[in-house]
């Protein structure tokens, strides 16, 4: 049982002046952690707004413990201890007397050594003239560790309240890894979902992805949970289905994943699909490390995507497109700008099943469509020094995407596009 408990800073008179000028110096405080029980998991985090360790100069703290945010743009520094690895709900409370509203998102791991930035929340946009209110981004991945976050806000005056995490899925590795033989020369089958079931995707051996933080990639839609408009079986498939102006936000969908239920190392995985067309669709399935928690893991935990195309590569007349195939690690990834892409042309991609085919054994991975081998990575040094595939699991993850990094810019015209699945299967060598 969690118990709500912060101090009520609106009710405590600060032996401060009405408002007082900050210089950009640090904060020692730390903020609350919400647990009755010391000893108790917290389920909620809580930031004071005042309690920031850094800030842009520009800032005001009020006698009423907020801060007061500046037309020529602010950023607040906080340190954060998240007490356990998982998604979180983060929430920041804020008031705008404007009339226009304000933009804010928040950035975590803030000076990392890669140089990278890590936005965990998208944009937040608090409206004009409200008060008393929260804006809010879900699934926001953290791992279990002290955060060096930074709250970004545009130029608008804000009077900020606090940030709030709320942990709504703890990470655990998957329970069952499926480790497959690779000697031998035929593939058996050892695992798969023909999708033959009706309603929702079958819970023994799929979990959901859940909200709308960008995924990394600036991504808008809403994956949801357990909600058949984005997720379901039907007529031997399964059916991914993004809606646009749909349970309240601007676009809904789902991404599914075998996380929590079973993982795999080395095998043959088959995926059988059709793809949506349209300009911002974003059509994925993929594997990602078991060791991913949040976006500092990426991509030391591996990432293969076997099936990856938008929409705005496929001739909406004849169907014809592209697939991408990539397998991102340390030795691989745009940082480190030597990224081979592996494209083939699919004929209509839209219209018929094709099979998206990885073939991944000790020695490396091949990738395959309809039979017809488009990707070769084999493991010579110096790859093999950060080569994860030999030692991580990787779950399955099935997602439609809308926008995004990759999908672009959405066509308005859409209203909803689906990406449908025959089958996924998995084969060990014997
Ligand atoms: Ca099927």
């Amino acid at each position: 049982m969690v118990i709500l408990f912060r101090k009520f800073k609106k009710q405590f008179i600060l032996p401060l002046v009405m408002t007082l000028f900050l210089p950009n110096c640090a904060n020692t405080k730390t903020q609350k952690i919400t647990s009755k029980d010391k000893n108790q998991t917290p389920k909620v985090i809580i930031v004071e707004a005042e309690d920031f360790t850094e800030n842009s100069g520009n800032v005001t703290l009020l006698n009423n413990g907020f801060v007061k945010t500046s037309q020529d743009g602010s950023w607040l520094n906080y340190s954060v201890n998240i007490p356990v690895s998982g998604r979180y709900i983060v929430r920041l409370f804020a008031k705008n007397k404007e009339v226009k509203a304000a933009n804010c998102w928040i950035e975590d791991y803030i000076g990392n050594k890669e140089g990278r930035k890590y936005n965990i929340t998208r944009n937040m946009t608090v409206s004009e003239n409200s008060s008393n209110s929260f804006v809010q981004t879900d699934g926001s991945p953290l791992a279990a560790m002290t955060h060096l976050m930074k709250l970004h806000i545009g130029k608008s005056v804000l009077l900020i309240d606090r940030i709030e995490f709320t942990l709504i899925l703890e990470h655990k590795a998957s329970p069952l890894v499926i480790k497959q033989n690779t000697t031998g020369k035929d593939w058996k089958l050892t695992w798969s979902d023909e999708f033959n079931g009706k309603g929702f995707p079958d819970q023994t051996k799929w979990t959901y992805d859940i909200g709308n933080w960008g995924w990394g990639n600036n991504e808008p839609q809403y994956y949801t949970k357990k909600r058949l408009e984005n997720a379901r079986q039907e007529g031997g498939n399964l059916i991914i289905e993004a809606r646009k102006n749909d349970a309240g936000k601007p676009w809904t969908s789902a991404r599914l994943t075998t996380r929590g239920k079973e993982s795999f190392l080395y095998g043959k995985i088959e995926f059988r699909a059709k793809v949506p067309v349209g300009r911002g669709t974003w059509s994925a399935a993929w594997l990602l490390g078991d060791s991913y928690v949040d976006e500092l893991s990426w991509p030391y935990c591996g990432e293969v995507d076997v099936l990856e195309n938008v929409g705005s590569e496929i001739d909406d007349n004849t169907g014809n497109g592209k697939t991408h195939g990539s397998v991102h690690y340390e030795g691989y990834y745009f940082k480190k700008g030597n990224q081979t892409p592996f494209i083939t042309d699919v004929e209509n991609m839209n219209r018929e099943f094709h099979n998206y085919t990885l073939e991944w054994l000790p020695s490396g991975m091949t990738m395959y469509v309809d039979g017809k081998k488009y990707f070769d990575y084999q493991l010579t040094e110096p790859r093999s020094l950060t080569w994860p595939y030999n030692k991580i699991p990787q779950n399955l993850i099935l997602n439609l995407a809308m926008g995004g990094g990759m999908g672009g810019e959405i066509d308005p015209a859409l209203t909803s596009q689906k990406l449908i699945f025959d089958y996924v299967r998995v084969y060990e060598l014997k």
